[in-house]
């Protein structure tokens, strides 16, 4: 199974909690009650860590592959400046990994092990990477659009709980709010350019809307960790509250720009909230259990990459040893 694991599963016990020593549970809830931050050596419930690891370790995974739909337009970017651009962020999404991978590591997961497990398809990455990007327009779409969601999603959580993640968080979404200022400028390029150019832009949207819709998590009702993680202060909102702040922002910024979000039952309803065509939910069981339209290629392009990249961490891991280079 590829980018998989098993989805839509119960989440782990909250029996486990019962296990936990109650008066340190207890400490640790007012803790979180008083909005302090959880540091690494800080008692806390197995659950939480558990949680934690899952939630860490797949963003980290999703800024890796995330680099992978919009490293494939580096060298077909239109112009050197969009070149240069298009290097710059994608060198940014993998100092995003790093920073996760650490901050995951915090919780006693080693690198080693998460990345063994990316590329054996057991942890999830973020659905929205197994989709291709077949033009120019469609990578300046994940720039602006998954940027942006990203952000909705990242500036909630960083006001969490876990010290490490928070931190990563904040310095990302520093970042992250660059790169959606990128990813605007080459969409408004496109959206008021030539007549072919203004089909290129819709036609990259009318692709990526229900992945972008499905980005946020499924809806509340089906959700099956929003409530441990949102108890522990994990998670600062839920997947419908993120799907919504990001409809509030960003549709009257894709109609400014004269292009039409492809579902006609779009409406923002008398009490405010955006009311929407359900994004096919199946889809979206299949894409993040191993059966997207990419899967198979993103994990092969990370399994070769761990492969060929064997013998500089066997080299940085003995930095006394002395090599010998051969002159002929
Ligand atoms: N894709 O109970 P739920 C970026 C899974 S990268 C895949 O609601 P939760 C960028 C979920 O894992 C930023 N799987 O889960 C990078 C669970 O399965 P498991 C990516 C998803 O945790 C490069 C099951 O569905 N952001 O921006 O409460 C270039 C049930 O879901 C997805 C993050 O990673 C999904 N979209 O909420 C450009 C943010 N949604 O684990 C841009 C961190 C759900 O039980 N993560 N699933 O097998 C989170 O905030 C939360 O984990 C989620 C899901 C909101 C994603």
């Amino acid at each position: 199974m590829n980018g998989g694991g098993d989805t839509f599963e119960a989440p782990v016990s909250s029996d486990q909690e019962q296990h936990e020593d109650p008066e340190k549970l207890a400490m640790f809830e007012a803790r979180i009650a008083r909005g302090e931050k959880i540091e690494p050596p800080d008692w806390m419930p197995t659950l939480y860590r558990q949680q934690l690891i899952r939630v860490i370790e797949q963003h980290a995974h999703s800024e890796i592959i995330g680099t992978l739909p919009e490293g494939a337009w580096i060298t077909r970017a239109p112009g050197f400046r969009r070149k240069m651009g298009q290097m710059a962020k994608v060198q940014d999404e993998v100092g995003h990994a790093q920073l996760l991978y650490s901050a995951a590591e915090t919780l006693g997961k080693t690198r080693e092990e998460m990345m063994n497990d990316l590329i054996s398809g057991k942890s999830k990455y973020s659905n929205v990477f197994n989709y291709p990007t077949p033009t120019w327009a469609d990578s300046t779409v994940i720039s602006w659009l998954i940027d942006a969601g990203a952000i909705v999603n990242q500036l909630a959580n960083a006001k969490g709980s876990y010290g490490p993640y928070c931190r990563a968080l904040e310095r990302i979404c520093v970042e992250e709010s660059f790169h959606l200022k990128y990813g605007h400028d080459a969409v408004v390029h496109l959206a008021t350019g030539s007549a072919k150019q203004r089909e290129m832009i819709q036609a990259a949207l009318n692709r990526w809307w229900s992945p972008i819709m499905m980005f946020f998590g499924p809806p509340d009702k089906t959700s099956v960790h929003t409530k441990a993680l949102m108890k522990w202060k994990v998670k600062m909102a839920t997947n419908d509250e993120c799907r919504q702040q990001f409809l509030d922002m960003y549709v009257p910024k894709i109609g400014d720009l004269g292009l039409t979000v492809p579902d006609p039952n779009l409406r923002q309803n008398a009490a405010g909230t955006w009311e929407y065509t359900e994004p096919d939910w199946e889809e979206f069981k299949q894409v993040i259990n191993g059966n997207g339209p990419c899967n198979a290629e993103r994990l092969a392009v990370r399994r070769t990459a761990e492969e060929k990249g064997a013998w500089v961490r066997e080299a940085l891991l003995r930095p006394a040893a002395q090599y010998t280079t051969p002159l002929a």
